[in-house]
């Protein structure tokens, strides 16, 4: 008779092709019984700082929310609170208080905070619309981003600079996606936000950060590519840059281009570049819905996209967009049709570890 281990691995196999045999090392550590898992190295001493997006309502009101971003996070970063929204709700205005409470809530338990995001086309308060000539846009984003860098200095060390440069369907590789300062500045705007942060703060380690890189299919080499033409170009220019930022939205239903990632995540290295995942979690919108089945291909592809990365490096940090399935954006643009509740996060909605975080451990313990 089939164990229930086993059917669950067949079925994950039917689910969506992963080839997931009982004896592969996912379909053992998955199997691994929960009281093992206190024979693991604990979060501290995972071999990459794990850490968690932090959203501010419960950060202030739910002490079980609280007590498992201090059990299991090295670093956060807030989901907002540092966006030009957040930030700047109008020209002269900047409004500090989300991101110093976050800030305050990291160094108290022993956490790094993140800063994310100083340049990104989202989350811009309506005023920016009226920026209307290079000179007003350069004028705004060095003064945005020298207030802001500067006033964390010494205390962000790790700064998102540039968001989601590269358009969703790239028409070439030099192809950068629309936002007022594309618009007003060009592409010139990316080099001169990077200098900005690098003068405002010597020692913070410089991001850029992209999504849907991983995946097998022509947009995601495309972007890819275009990613790769934009870092070196920069490094060319002796652009300050040290690290790229995989944000990893992955989704349940597409697979993971192992190769092209590993390859990609190389030539980084080879740039002299750091690779972090930065934004980590599954897409489960398409997935079956019977949850046991759900979390196990959610596992399933996150143990796929960070094999490959390890193949070529170790991260430099693993952050995933939410600690716990009772606060992520998933639903916002990925609701299920059968009704049922998204399970994109490590933890469920009663903050119990899913098969997702024993992928995370497996990685943070050095195994492969
Ligand atoms: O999760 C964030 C959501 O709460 C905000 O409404 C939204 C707009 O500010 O941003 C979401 O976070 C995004 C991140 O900043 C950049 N990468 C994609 C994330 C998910 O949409």
């Amino acid at each position: 008779m089939l164990s229930r281990r086993e059917t669950l691995l067949t079925a994950l196999k039917a689910a969506c092709g992963l080839s997931v045999s009982a004896a592969s090392p996912l379909g053992t550590l998955l199997a691994t019984p929960a009281a093992a898992q206190a024979a693991l190295r604990p979060p501290s001493q995972w071999l990459f700082p794990f850490g968690a997006a932090l959203r501010d309502g419960p950060l202030a009101d739910e002490p079980d929310y609280r007590a498992a971003i201090v059990r299991h996070c090295r670093q956060v970063v807030g989901e907002g609170g540092l966006k030009w929204f957040d930030l700047r709700p109008s020209r002269d205005r900047f409004v500090f208080d989300q991101a110093d409470m976050q800030l305050a809530f990291a160094t108290e338990n022993g956490m790094e905070l993140r800063g994310h995001t100083l340049v990104w086309y989202g989350a811009m308060p309506d005023w920016t619309k009226t920026i209307a000539s290079a000179a007003e846009a350069e004028r705004e984003l060095v003064r945005h981003i020298e207030t802001v860098v500067g006033r964390y200095r010494g205390r962000i060390k790790s700064w998102d600079v540039i968001n989601e440069p590269i358009p969703d369907d790239p028409s070439s590789r030099s192809d950068i996606r629309p936002s007022i300062w594309q618009q007003r500045l060009g592409e010139s705007h990316i080099a001169l936000a990077l200098r900005t942060a690098a003068r405002a703060d010597p020692e913070a380690k410089l991001v850029i950060n992209e999504f849907d890189i991983e995946f097998v299919g022509d947009r995601f080499r495309h972007k890819r590519d275009a990613l790769l033409r934009l870092v070196r170009d920069l490094k060319l220019r002796n652009v300050p840059l040290h690290a790229v930022g995989l944000q990893g939205h992955l989704r349940g239903d597409l697979a993971i281009d192992m190769e092209g990632l590993s390859a990609f995540v190389s030539e980084m290295r080879s740039l002299g570049l750091e690779v972090l995942v930065t934004e980590l979690d599954v897409v489960d919108d398409k997935l079956p819905g019977r949850p046991e089945l759900r979390d196990m291909l959610v596992a399933a592809r996150a143990y796929d996209f960070l094999r490959a990365i390890h193949a070529a490096a170790r991260p430099a940090a693993v952050l995933t967009w939410g600690i716990t399935d009772k606060y992520t954006w998933v639903p916002i643009w990925f609701k299920r049709s059968d009704g049922l509740a998204n399970r994109p996060l490590p933890l469920d909605d009663g903050y119990r570890p899913k098969p997702l975080m024993r992928v995370l451990e497996h990685f943070g313990q050095g195994s492969r």
